[in-house]
């Protein structure tokens, strides 16, 4: 077993720290959530609950948050921003939380790296420890970014033996898996984040082209690209699950095959959490997903082509 695979297994030890770290108050009306690359979808997610918990929340790549903050939002009074990077020194993340604090806007930075430049940078900082061995692509990091992100905007993330269960669920998806070209993931709300980054991480890891809708978007236009070679991921929200359904039905009849997380699929996986809680149970999965697509192209995950651990400009 490669160090990325072991790492995404191994994840759930370091979850506690991040479902228990101590936490500031949010009491600013307005949130914005910055990142890159998966910090960004992670944002997103975080950014759905923030309004679903009542406050005014915008997820916003880091790069144009720096460089065009007024084009996202004009009016930024009592607004915080929340900048994530797991390593903390991704340059657009960090001119980010620069340029929000040059501009008297109050900044909290979340990073699994003890001392980044973006936890000095910010005017308050969680460390959040993890797995030293983690490699270039993002796992348990992303699940603990993202379990201390819906913690501050009041919800309480799904429990790793939860994640763990949707985790052991794909086990056997390979069959599933073998020979798919074309991967679409679809979630709605908190889980189009979650979709999101699902797709990225099997892009990273597989090498594979993948596309991320809201579920019922992809009706109009994308299925055209549905055939035998598709394998969709249906990241299922409870309160519209029966029309994301008829969606499934759809792809199906078109040739596709159907991995469905919290409703019917080819694979149907339980899911135990409802709203912004179920990003974090089913991203283990997710990342799993891309380790095994990778495994069944011969593709060793832990040298992602064309990637490094850090960008920077
Ligand atoms: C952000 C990021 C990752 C990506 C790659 C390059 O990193 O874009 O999402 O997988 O490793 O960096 P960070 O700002 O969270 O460290």
């Amino acid at each position: 077993m490669n160090v990325t695979e072991k790492v995404i297994r191994e994840q759930f030890a370091f979850w506690q720290g991040a479902a228990s770290a101590p936490l500031p108050q949010i009491t600013q009306r307005t949130v914005v959530v910055v990142g890159c690359g998966t910090s960004f979808y992670l944002a997103q997610s975080i950014a759905a609950a923030f309004n679903e918990g009542g406050r005014r929340a915008i997820p916003v790549p880091g790069a144009e948050w720096a460089r065009r903050m007024g084009t996202y939002l004009a009016d930024r009074s009592d607004t915080l921003v929340i900048g994530l990077s797991r390593s903390g020194t991704t340059t657009e993340t960090v001119q980010a939380i620069e340029a929000s604090r040059a501009a008297g806007l109050p900044t909290l930075a979340i990073s699994c790296e003890e001392g980044s430049t973006i936890l000095q940078a910010a005017d308050r900082a969680i460390y959040l420890p993890t797995h030293k061995e983690e490699g270039i692509v993002m796992s348990v990091s992303a699940s603990l970014m993202l379990i201390a992100g819906l913690r501050l905007a009041g919800v309480t993330p799904a429990r790793a033996a939860e994640a763990a269960a949707a985790m052991a669920a794909v086990e056997g998806a390979d069959d599933l898996l073998r020979g798919k070209g074309h991967f679409v993931y679809l979630g709605a709300g908190a889980m189009y984040g979650a979709a999101n980054e699902g797709g990225l991480k099997l892009m990273e890891m597989s090498i594979s082209l993948s596309q991320a809708f809201h579920p019922l978007e992809y009706r109009h236009g994308p299925i055209s690209l549905i055939d035998e070679g598709s394998l969709v991921v249906m990241l299922y929200s409870a309160e519209t699950a029966e029309e994301e359904a008829k969606v499934v039905a759809d792809v199906r009849a078109k040739g596709a095959k159907v991995i469905g997380f919290g409703g019917p699929g080819d694979l149907s996986v339980a899911l135990a959490s409802k709203g912004p809680a179920r990003a974090v149970e089913v991203l283990p999965a997710l990342q799993l997903l891309g380790e095994k697509v990778a495994l069944l192209k011969g593709l060793d995950t832990s040298q992602p082509r064309h990637l490094t651990k850090v960008v920077t400009l």
